[in-house]
């Protein structure tokens, strides 16, 4: 084979063919693309209903977040217990947690206001006529268990009564 049958086999074999056809277009369906999953969000504490237990006990947790895991409980009846349970580590001088159940009607940061100068008796004022009842102020891995005896079905707020905490730290008693 001379050269130039060499280049021209190779103009053949390589050259003058037409363009290749555009590549068909995917099909609409495996086009679409899947709409992505919603990532599952942490329920905010508002939207945890908490109902007494067997033993007729609302378990009710705080943490270091300065958070309550609840901001709303469920009773039947006006006479239940609520066991407040601090799940953090920190001390109670620094991230101390209670729960006052308060009147009906009572503005819990304002009442919480009242509260901030009680420094000598765990941030319960003297006043207490605002109060229903309240457990302990506890830190860290500390609990405390108390009877609430509401005077009538309701609503009743709740709240935490150590200082800064109130604004996040509160809830409603719903009692049937
Ligand atoms: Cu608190």
């Amino acid at each position: 084979m001379s050269m130039r049958m060499l280049a021209l086999a190779f103009l053949v074999a390589c050259g003058g063919s037409e363009p290749a056809p555009p590549p068909a277009p995917a099909p609409a369906k495996a086009a679409k693309k899947e709409a992505p999953k919603p990532k599952p969000k942490p329920k905010p504490a508002e939207a945890v209903v908490v109902k007494p237990d067997a033993d007729g006990v609302a378990h009710v947790e705080a943490s270091d977040m300065m958070k309550y895991n609840t901001g709303r409980i469920e009773v039947e009846g006006t006479t239940f217990k609520i066991e407040l349970k601090h799940v953090g580590s920190m001390a109670k001088t620094a991230m101390g947690h209670n729960l006052v159940v308060l009147q009906a009607g009572t503005d819990p940061v304002a009442w919480a206001g009242t509260a901030v100068t009680a420094a000598g008796n765990d941030y319960i004022p003297e006043d207490a006529s605002a109060i229903i009842a309240h457990t302990k102020l506890i830190g860290g891995g500390e609990s405390d268990t108390i009877e609430v005896v509401l005077p009538g079905p309701g609503e009743y707020p709740f709240v935490c009564s150590f200082p800064g905490h109130a604004a996040i730290m509160q809830g409603v008693i719903v009692a049937k």
